[in-house]
């Protein structure tokens, strides 16, 4: 008797498969820039699910290990991890995963190519993104409110494509007290011998193995609150690679990204630099929260694309009711509505990444600041809720394979879990949207960059759908005009409501100006339908709580 066996799904170039990508480059960028980036993205493309994802695959084999003692009992809090994690390491430095941010070959559309690679290298790195996320965050930190030192020692590390040059960086933020009421933190900076060392408690300190940390504490006897804080550069070793006035408690044990080390750790006197001066910590943090959530975008969108790459392919080849899956109308219909929400996800996070590239080399107009500013939380809270979803359903859409360890998917459910988190919770992210809305005419900067992107769609058949979307703007518009945007305990408690709401229109006009470029170049015909299905949806499901509704929102909570 013939016995049978399934085929797994298969990963070929991600880049050259990758037709969404290949379109929007070409959408973004003047044909010389994508012709002196491609070569490259195309040999990153195979690399990627070739020596890359062997490493990343021996990562999560090996997980670190946290060696407290050596054997004649002196404290090493050694962080042991595999070769594999040694090697991605050295390919982000090779492939300048960092570098090509601060290097601005490209000027403005520096940031595109470098998270372009990003998202080609998330899916196979065991979520060494993390770590250069922070290495970035801290870069651009230096390069802003660094001294001299500073840009000329730490930066250049940070920034290098030499492997042994190459720096990684912490973030070390949160504290026992709170990871979202960042005003808390109870480290404190003492001067002593000329020299600031730093004493208090870090929670979660992701890449503790990385040469140095961004760091916020109070210097001794400063105000209380967001406002006392300082930023500090901590060089956590010394010259033989032992850490500097730092003691590791533990290793965590989390639910997913488990090739990556995150610990507490104490420090006890660590030597640090001040960054910027005294005071404003919390906004000279700005910076490296907008480049972290950035990545955590990108790397959402990059995450839930290789689950959906991997869905379609075995959707091609399992079978099932006599035909194929993919051939099967509701499991068609499910994959599309799949495509439609990474799609989203994609516009959302790509369009960031143009903004910032923007910003970061004086390009960008006061308009596209303000609502970049807006857009930060926005987008990171939008692609971390829909790669979580959609990672959830891939794993459906592959039956009782989804839930079995070895096939590799279970992993990527539970590392998915981590975006929503890491970077600030969707509740503490809507909430930054209503400090956004409350400053520099951010809503009126969107609007505007909303409507001329409208007013642009000139395809007939998509002008009912830019008419739906100008519709849900005034919604919000509406809703705005009458709502306090400083933050009422009302308006906290619509607060997620709207930030979907704002997401959703912006997701709704970037597909419709995209489908346009894709209709006049006669590219991608799906692009059109897929805006059109994006923007049949309630666009703007707003909610407008008063105190009955309060009251009945506790009685729903607590039943009484
Ligand atoms: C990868 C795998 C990782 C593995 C496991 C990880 C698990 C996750 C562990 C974690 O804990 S991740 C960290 C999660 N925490 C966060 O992301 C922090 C969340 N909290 C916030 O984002 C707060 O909103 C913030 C700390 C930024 C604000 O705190 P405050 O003290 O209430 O600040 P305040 O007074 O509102 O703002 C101070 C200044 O900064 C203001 O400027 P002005 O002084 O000029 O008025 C603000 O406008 C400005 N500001 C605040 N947020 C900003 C900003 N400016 C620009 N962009 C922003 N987002």
């Amino acid at each position: 008797m013939d016995e049978f066996y399934q085929e797994g799904p298969a990963l070929k170039n991600q880049y050259e498969a990758d037709f969404l990508l290949r379109h929007y480059l070409r959408f973004r960028l003047p044909a010389d820039v994508v012709g002196e980036i491609e070569p490259g993205l195309l040999s990153f493309g195979d690399r990627v699910v070739g020596d890359v994802l062997a490493m990343a695959l021996e990562a999560e084999a090996s997980p670190p290990r946290h060696v407290p003692f050596d054997p004649w009992g002196r404290r090493i809090d050694s962080i042991e991890v595999s070769p594999g994690w040694d090697g991605l390491n050295r390919v982000s430095a090779e492939e300048g995963l960092v570098a090509i941010g601060y290097e601005r070959a490209q000027g403005a559309y520096s940031r595109l190519h470098q998270l372009a690679k990003l998202y080609l290298f998330h899916p196979s790195s065991a979520l060494y993104s993390c770590p250069l996320a922070m290495t970035d965050g801290a870069a651009r930190a230096i390069e802003l409110h660094g001294d001299e030192e500073l840009r000329a020692g730490a930066f250049k590390n940070l920034t290098s494509r030499n492997p042994q040059r190459f720096w990684t960086s912490g973030q070390w933020m949160t504290e026992r007290a709170g990871g979202s009421d960042v005003s808390g933190t109870t480290t404190v900076a003492r001067m002593t011998d000329g020299e600031w060392r730093l004493y208090g408690g870090k929670w979660f300190t992701s890449a503790p193995t990385s040469q140095m940390a961004m760091a916020l504490a109070r210097i001794d006897g400063a105000a209380s609150g967001g406002k006392g804080l300082s930023m500090f550069c901590i060089e956590a070793r010394d010259r033989d690679g032992r850490l500097r006035g730092i003691e590791v408690d533990r290793l965590k044990d989390k639910l997913g990204t488990r090739a990556l080390p995150t610990a507490e750790i104490r420090l006890a006197g660590a030597p640090a630099r001040l960054v910027g001066g005294p005071g404003g910590g919390v906004l000279k943090a700005a910076p490296i929260l907008k480049i972290a959530r950035l990545y955590n975008s990108v790397c959402a969108t990059a995450h839930f694309n290789r689950a959906l790459v991997l869905v379609k392919d075995y959707a091609r080849k399992r079978r099932a009711f006599g035909r194929a899956i993919a051939e099967q109308p509701l499991h068609l219909q499910t994959l599309a509505q799949l495509q439609i929400e990474f799609e989203g996800c994609f516009h959302l996070a790509f369009h960031m990444a143009c903004l910032l590239g923007k910003e970061e080399t004086g390009e960008a107009t006061a308009e596209e600041a303000a609502v970049s500013r807006l857009l930060s939380p926005i987008v990171k809270m939008w692609t971390a809720k829909q790669a979580v979803a959609g990672t959830s359903e891939v794993l459906e859409a592959f039956g009782g394979a989804g839930y079995v360890e070895d096939t590799g998917l279970p992993r990527l459910l539970r590392d998915a879990q981590v975006f929503p988190i890491w970077e600030g919770t969707t509740n503490v992210l809507a909430l930054d949207v209503l400090r956004a809305l409350a400053k520099d005419s951010s809503f009126e900067a969107f609007a505007r960059d909303v409507e001329r992107r409208l007013g642009a769609v000139t395809v007939e058949s998509l002008g009912g759908d830019a008419g739906r979307v100008r519709a849900a703007l005034s919604k919000v518009a509406g809703y705005l005009k009458k709502a306090d945007p400083k933050g009422t305990d009302f308006s906290q408690a619509a607060a997620r409501q709207l930030a979907f709401s704002l997401g959703q229109v912006f997701i709704a006009s970037l597909m419709l100006e995209f489908a346009q470029w894709c209709v006049g170049r006669k590219q991608r015909p799906s692009a059109e339908e897929v805006a059109r299905r994006f923007c049949a949806r309630e666009l703007a499901p707003l909610i407008q709580p008063d105190e009955a509704y309060r009251s009945a929102t506790e009685r729903i909570v607590w039943g009484v």
